[in-house]
């Protein structure tokens, strides 16, 4: 008997300012384009729209001040709110184009000190993506790029320790889940290399899905 096909989850990771929402935004019309309006969806953490993103984004623009712990967290919670919505869009055959996720999580939490192993923990079991494309940009070339340094976590030296964690976490995903891509050229330039790794998914996939960070 042929399994039922699902959507495909894919998710765009990187540092600031290295295209993801530009990408992601690009990547979604032309899904749609392929395969009928329906067909995709554009999701994005933190999703600042709900109660803990909110809490989030007054984070992120320095109006308040949280434990690094407490954060991370919410970060956390802020996807696990989300897990039926995107469990019902795949079942339905709907591709997700997520704006980062759980590495995101991870790198950040993990640069600012807290322990990876911890980091990691909150997120276990979330949907693993089939597939996650990492958009590397020095945090130099960055810096270079429109609205960066209004946020809490826009900083050079930061972004420097972020960048060594994603090449780490990146590692550790197994059977071609995480692609690295050079995000410094042109934004038309980024899009084909990102098409290349997303293609193959593009009609959605038939495997079920897994447990993120789950053995
Ligand atoms: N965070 C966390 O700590 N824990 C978590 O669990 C999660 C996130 C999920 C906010 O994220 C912060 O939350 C983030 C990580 C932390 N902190 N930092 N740093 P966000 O996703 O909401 O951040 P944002 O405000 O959307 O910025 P961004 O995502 O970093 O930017 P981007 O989406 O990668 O870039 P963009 O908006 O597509 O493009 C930026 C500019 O560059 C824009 O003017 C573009 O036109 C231009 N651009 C894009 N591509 C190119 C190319 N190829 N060439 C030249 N110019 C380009
Ligand atoms: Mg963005």
């Amino acid at each position: 008997m042929a399994s039922q096909r699902r959507g495909a989850f894919i998710v765009l990771e990187g540092l600031d300012r290295s295209g993801k929402s530009t990408q992601a935004a690009a990547l979604v019309s032309r899904l749609k384009t392929i395969n009928g309006e329906n067909s995709a969806k554009l999701m994005k953490f933190p999703d600042r729209t709900t109660t803990i993103g909110k809490m989030i984004d007054a984070y992120l623009r320095s109006q308040n001040e949280l434990d690094d712990h407490t954060i991370h967290l919410l970060f956390s919670a802020n996807r696990w709110e989300l897990v039926s919505a995107i469990n019902a869009d795949l079942a339905a055959g709907i591709t997700i184009v997520c704006d980062r996720y759980a590495f995101s999580g991870c790198a950040f939490s993990a640069a600012k000190g807290l322990p990876y192993d911890w980091c990691i923990a909150p997120d276990k079991g979330l949907p693993e993506p089939d597939l996650t494309v990492f958009l590397d940009l020095t945090p130099a070339v960055a810096k270079l790029r429109g609205g960066y340094g209004e946020e809490r976590y826009e900083k050079e030296e930061l972004q420097r320790k972020v960048r060594v964690l994603f090449h780490s976490i990146g590692k550790q995903m197994k059977g071609g889940k995480w692609q690295e891509i050079d995000a410094s050229s042109s934004i038309e330039e980024v899009e084909k290399a990102i098409w290349k790794h997303v293609e193959p998914f593009s009609d959605g996939c038939t495997s079920s899905i897994n447990g993120l960070w789950i053995e």
